[in-house]
């Protein structure tokens, strides 16, 4: 495979996985983007020109998707709407996005024949007991509490239906929380770093105890090149790095490596229907295909990215005080 369509390449984790593939392996990358809120043409500067090109549209235009996949081997989809907060306020583009958009995608590799990995997420399988001695698998029932997790486990749903009914080439991944540079700063990680830099207390959801299982978005990326090289088809891998915290212990080491009392922080109200914990079992994923994790110290890959927004600020800049005003308007 030396032609990739990446669908959602200007969003934080395909922008990662467009540097980690150009800079890993030999194939060209094409992005289809429609450039939201969550795009950014930053996230693509100084690629090479000769191995990397941006199309500004969506997944919805199925013409435009049709004629891109056609001319390239395969396809990394990662557009999606993306943020739970989002979804609450305005579930009408996840539909299009997430379940619409996906269904495009898949007629079209289907139309062409070409080779699909469609990247989605651990939250379909909804979420567990702080003290479930079980992980999520690829046999966990599904179970998505918001309408982002519903959007994400409808569209798993319809590339298994398109592998099963029209045999198409498809591989499926559901990751667990990333962590990383170029991460909008409406997220959990970055909003509290981007706030700690400009004076403002961190905002933790009710009590902070829910458990998030982090990763760094480059294994998050050398696991899907994996999957895309070697994995089976029709098959589904859960991608983790046995990186459970919760929300109050990430705070308070955000606060610690910033220099900050650990207690400095404010609770804020919490996410309706708030998942109280997802937790990966990656066994399929190491043993079938080898994949191990770059990044196992959490605190290490948190000091990077804590430098990465200290040195990127007019990165965030233009977003802060409107994603701020938002949460303010909500008491978050
Ligand atoms: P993001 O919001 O940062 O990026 C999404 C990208 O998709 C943006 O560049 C946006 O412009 C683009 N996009 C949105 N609608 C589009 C459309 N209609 N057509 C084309 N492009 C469109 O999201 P992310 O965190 O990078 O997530 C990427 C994928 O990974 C998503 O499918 C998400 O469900 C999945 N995922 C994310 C995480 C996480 O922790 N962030 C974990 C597991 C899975
Ligand atoms: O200010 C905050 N305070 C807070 O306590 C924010 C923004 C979040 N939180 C909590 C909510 C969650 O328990 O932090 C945790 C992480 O929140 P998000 O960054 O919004 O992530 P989450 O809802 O867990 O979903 C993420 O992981 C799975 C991604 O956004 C999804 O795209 C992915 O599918």
């Amino acid at each position: 495979m030396t032609s990739l369509l990446v669908t959602g390449g200007a969003g934080f984790i395909g922008s990662n996985f467009v540097h980690w593939a150009l800079n890993n392996t030999d194939a060209t990358v094409t992005v289809l983007d429609a450039l939201t809120y969550a795009g950014n043409t930053a996230n693509l500067g100084g690629l090479p020109e000769e191995r990397f090109e941006l199309v500004a549209g969506s997944v919805t235009n199925p013409g435009l998707v049709n004629e891109l996949v056609e001319a390239h081997d395969a396809v990394v989809h990662f557009a999606a709407e993306s943020h739970n907060d989002n979804s609450l306020e305005g579930p009408g583009v996840f539909i299009e996005t997430n379940i619409v958009g996906t269904y495009h995608v898949l007629q079209a590799v289907r139309q062409f024949g070409k080779r699909l990995h469609h990247i989605s997420t651990d939250e379909v399988y909804g979420d567990l007991e702080l003290d479930d001695p079980a992980k999520f698998t690829a046999q966990t029932p599904y179970n998505p509490s918001s309408p982002y997790s519903a959007s994400k486990a409808a569209s798993d749903h319809l590339v298994r239906a398109w592998v099963r009914s029209f045999g198409v080439e498809a591989t499926l991944s559901n990751c667990s929380n990333n962590y990383g540079p170029r991460q909008h700063i409406e997220k959990f990680i970055p909003r509290q770093i981007t706030n700690l830099i400009d004076g403002i207390r961190p905002k933790l959801y009710g009590a902070g105890e829910n458990v998030r299982d982090w990763i760094h978005v480059d294994d998050h990326n050398s696991a899907v090149w994996g999957i895309l090289q070697k994995g089976r088809i029709g098959e589904t891998y859960l991608i983790g790095a046995d990186g459970e915290k919760n929300n109050k212990e990430v705070v308070e080491l955000i606060l610690q490596l910033m220099g900050r009392k650990p207690d400095d922080y404010d609770h804020v109200t919490d996410r309706p229907g708030h998942d109280l914990r997802y937790a990966i079992d990656s066994t399929k994923l190491r043993e079938e295909l080898g994949w191990e994790p770059q990044y196992t110290d959490f605190s290490e890959g948190l000091k990077d990215t804590i430098t990465w927004y200290e040195e990127n600020e007019a990165w965030w800049r233009p977003m802060k005080d409107t994603t701020e005003a938002k949460y303010a308007a909500k008491g978050q």
